[in-house]
């Protein structure tokens, strides 16, 4: 087989693949101009293989040497694997996988009792969900710059939200959204819109992006359907409130004041087919005024749908027509936009266009002058509506002045500088905003720079996931991994430095300084209620069919080297690792019952089960700890 790199022009290789898409899109093949949500089956099939790309030029290393610590944490949703990843930047390492949505065969998340009551279980005992879309990262903020307590992720499928604690890495409290389906964008505030001395997060907001019957009924007729714009309680993880929309909500994007949040809408025309939800020129971006809303909610002023209690506010159109007490700003940007991004100046909240060519730049004071009674048209609040290229989806930015978007048909970032788009708009046809092009490989959907929203913003490196990889790895059959794409915008040009197979699918991610967050690599005890302190503890303590099993490990061995049970008893067993040094992690398995998780440094936990099987079952330990590790047994006898 002959290398198919080596016989294809590169510059014609890749052109002809762009031209392809380009034209497809351009001839109105809409089922090919597809976002991240719907991938376009044939087109990449059809298309040449591209060239590798050029040696970078420059560009810092990504090198590391063995050893060498990375300077930026990452974190990746994990699409539909229902997890979040960990990786090291600059060399894009994955470094830990966080279960939380669903179960995870390493850590026997899905197998404890603790993580079984963070995921939620029917009456059964089973786990009420195992399939989960995770698309959304994004940490907690304190003085405009991320604090490092807490990451949210969203799942779409079934409406949750998943709070990481960041200090553990561990996945802490998953809330159900009542009466959302299609949860799609998630961002933490950046600081109370009122109380000034609340300069950090205290609430998430959710966009639910599929209308639906409120309450949910079996109702055909979707003119009548509506979406959730939807506030959790940081802390609590409960929500808090909702505004009812005309229209669905897409991404998140909150100001730095605390007094915004903002959601883009593809569908103002509450369509049920992609057909008539691109029938519009136009679609939103929709503004939702955080004081006002609690305050109508602490007046009372508001319904509850169906079961739920949550309050929810009135949102539509018809509610709100007069500014000065509208809860909700509809802002008119083109068609279906994709992406809302708020600029690390403070200043600008940035949509994509997607079906348009073009990015909208909206400025934050002018919506609240609109608030305020003070701006006549709402349209003025658009400050830039300029043409970037073809399927703009995400933005990030690097705290120079400068965008970065994703241009999904193009496979292309381009940089385009905001004053000098803004300056184009008001009618400067000679502004340059376009500063560079970068080709990338290929389809790109999220991007996002180092610390890129934050006020902290570094300009050092730009990671783009690209939705499909082709040529770019060594071939592993039909399932191709996608391609995370490291780049350096430190300079003029933008300078790509290295690709990263990943398994599917990653959407959003973040970027940050290593030192924001501060891990704990033990556990406390006392972390743990039902934690064994002493292995004098230890033993088998029976309450008629229910029988509860303490047991300690401390390499290489178990508090118990054996224990009797009965069969049909309801067993649980609760295990506490007393090693208390750094990576000294055991695993307990339990053979034919299905049963193994792991317990770090004075972690504890439990898990429940029946012993329908008589015998002798020789419960291992299953994580590398000890020359012995192999010898780390304990036996547990069935009595019949
Ligand atoms: Cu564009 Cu779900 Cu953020 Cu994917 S969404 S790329
Ligand atoms: Cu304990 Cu392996
Ligand atoms: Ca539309």
């Amino acid at each position: 087989m002959s290398d198919k790199t080596e016989v294809l022009n590169p510059e014609t290789a890749g052109m002809g693949r762009r031209r392809f898409i380009n034209t497809a899109a351009i001839a109105g093949l809409t089922v090919g101009i597809a976002a991240c949500n719907d991938k376009p089956a044939a087109a990449p099939a059809t298309t040449p293989a591209a060239p590798a790309a050029p040696a970078a030029k420059g560009g810092a290393n990504v090198h590391l040497k063995p050893g060498e610590l990375d300077t930026y944490y990452g974190l990746w949703s994990g699409g539909h694997t229902g997890d979040m990843r960990v990786l090291g930047l600059p060399s894009g390492r994955e470094i830990h996988r966080i279960p939380c949505f669903v179960p995870d065969a390493l850590v026997g998340w899905g197998v404890t009792n603790e993580s079984k009551k963070v995921m939620g279980t029917k009456a059964d005992g089973n786990l009420r969900y195992t399939v989960a879309d995770t698309h959304h990262t994004h940490a907690s903020y304190k003085d405009g710059n991320y604090d490092g307590r807490y990451a949210w992720i969203n799942d779409k499928i079934n409406s949750r939200i998943a709070r990481i604690r960041l200090d553990y890495f561990v996945c802490d409290k998953i809330t159900q959204l009542p009466n959302v389906q299609g949860f799609h964008g998630i961002f933490p505030d950046k600081r109370d819109p009122v109380d000034a001395a609340i300069n950090y997060t205290t609430r998430v907001f959710c966009g639910g992006e599929f209308s639906i019957p409120l309450p949910n009924a079996p109702i055909e007729d979707h003119t009548k359907y509506r979406s959730l714009f939807s506030c959790v309680d940081a802390e609590t993880m409960e929500v808090r409130w909702q505004v009812l929309i005309d229209g669905n909500c897409d991404l998140v994007a909150t100001s730095f004041d605390g007094k915004l949040a903002a959601t883009n809408q593809y569908n103002t025309e509450m369509g049920a087919k992609y057909e008539d939800m691109m029938s519009a020129e136009r679609d939103a971006c929709l503004f939702y005024n955080v004081a006002r809303i609690e305050a109508a909610v602490k007046a009372g002023k508001f319904k509850t749908i169906g079961a739920s209690k949550v309050p929810v506010v009135d949102g539509t159109h018809e509610a709100n027509k007069d500014p000065k007490t509208s809860l909700v700003a509809y802002v008119s940007v083109p068609k279906n936009p994709h992406g809302v991004n708020a600029s690390p100046d403070q200043k600008y909240f940035i949509c994509a266009g997607k079906l348009s060519p073009t990015v909208t730049t909206i400025e934050l004071a002018k919506v609240l002058d609109w608030f305020d009674g003070k701006l006549e048209n709402l349209d003025d609040a658009i400050v830039a509506e300029v043409e970037v290229g073809l399927g703009p989806l995400h933005t990030a930015f690097d705290g120079r002045g400068n965008a970065y978007t994703t241009l999904f048909l193009d496979s292309q970032i381009v940089k385009w500088n905001v004053e000098a788009a803004i300056k184009f708009h008001a009618g400067d046809k000679s502004a340059k905003y376009v500063v560079d092009r970068l080709d990338v490989h290929y389809q790109p959907g999220h991007i996002n720079a180092s610390q890129s929203e934050t006020i902290a913003a570094d300009g050092k490196y730009l990671a783009v996931g690209c939705k499909f990889s082709k040529d770019r790895f060594l071939p592993v059959g039909p399932l191709h991994p996608e391609n995370e794409q490291l780049i350096d915008i430190s300079g003029d040009k933008m300078v790509l430095l290295a690709d990263h197979p990943v398994r599917g699918e990653p959407h959003d991610f973040i970027i940050f300084k290593r030192d924001l967050v501060k891990p704990k690599q033990v556990y406390s005890l006392d972390d743990f209620p039902l934690a064994i302190k002493d292995s004098k503890e230890s033993g088998v303590f029976r309450n008629g069919k229910k029988v509860t099993v303490k047991m300690t490990s401390l390499a290489p061995a178990f508090s118990l080297r054996e224990f009797k049970v009965k069969k049909g008893d309801e067993v649980t067993l609760i295990l506490t690792n007393l090693d208390k040094i750094e990576d000294l992690t055991h695993g307990f398995a339990i053979p034919n019952y299905n049963v193994n998780f792991i317990v770090n440094p004075l972690e504890t936990a439990s898990v429940t089960f029946i012993a329908d099987q008589p015998g002798v079952f020789w419960c291992y330990c299953t994580h590398f700890c000890h020359a012995l590790h192999l010898e780390m047994r304990s036996r547990m006898i069935v009595e019949a």
